[in-house]
């Protein structure tokens, strides 16, 4: 296809992965109003803990960005994702209180969550390229938002008490903060070496089999 960014290339390569970790049965059930709300409760209390491990991980991509990139705006696009995170925290203790989620007990990390807080820190290491980083950024961004996205899409049934959830990461605004980080990746793998663009495609599928897990923790059981 000409003209086709990197990224594109990469989901259709990976449609399946891709579909799988947007259109999960979580987010399947959120969508068609069978959710069982037990699983959304566990959902929150988890990516609570693991958005406060994403902090660390966006910071550590500016500090990149600040180093490596060759163009400002990038750092203007990220700051702001930094900015959002703040409100995000925010909300997670109103949204919590909502639910009567404790999250100022403690609450303990699944194995999945663990396993991608981990996969995170690995990235934050100074000998992982920006191109790397940044892919797995937007990745990371972008699954949150398909996903929420199509909860809010025509025809779904998603319940009233959880279009709050949807529209954080389902709005426009946050699809153009989405299509801004994808578009920094996408320059910056186009002239990455073969060597960075392989790190940044295998980096691009942990980063889905981690979310296909992360939803999959919502299920309980492991
Ligand atoms: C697991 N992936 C997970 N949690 C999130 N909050 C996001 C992505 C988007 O910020």
């Amino acid at each position: 296809v000409e003209d086709e960014g990197v990224i594109d290339t990469w989901l259709r390569k990976h449609r399946l992965l891709y579909v799988g970790a947007t259109r999960h049965p979580f987010i399947l059930g959120i969508s068609d109003g069978t959710i069982d709300i037990f699983g959304f409760k566990r959902w929150l209390g988890q990516d609570y803990i693991f958005v406060r491990a994403f902090v660390p991980f966006v910071a550590s991509v500016i500090l990149k960005a600040w180093k490596e990139s060759d163009d400002s705006s990038d750092m203007e696009v990220i700051l702001g994702g930094m900015a959002a995170l703040n409100d995000e925290l925010e909300w997670f203790k109103k949204e919590a209180f909502k639910w009567g989620v404790k999250l100022s007990e403690i609450i303990v990390p699944q194995k999945q969550n663990k396993d991608y807080c981990r996969f995170l820190e690995s990235l934050m290491n100074l000998d992982v390229e920006y191109t790397v980083a940044i892919t797995a950024f937007w990745a990371i961004e972008a699954v949150y938002q398909e996903s929420f996205a199509f909860c809010l899409a025509a025809g779904s049934r998603t319940p009233p008490e959880l279009k709050d959830t949807c529209q954080r990461w389902g709005n426009e605004e946050f699809g153009k903060y989405c299509s801004s980080l994808k578009n920094i990746a996408d320059r910056r793998l186009k002239k990455a070496s073969d060597d960075e663009r392989k790190k940044a495609e295998v980096t691009l599928l942990s980063v889905l089999e981690h979310e296909v897990e992360f939803w999959n923790m919502s299920r309980g059981g492991t």
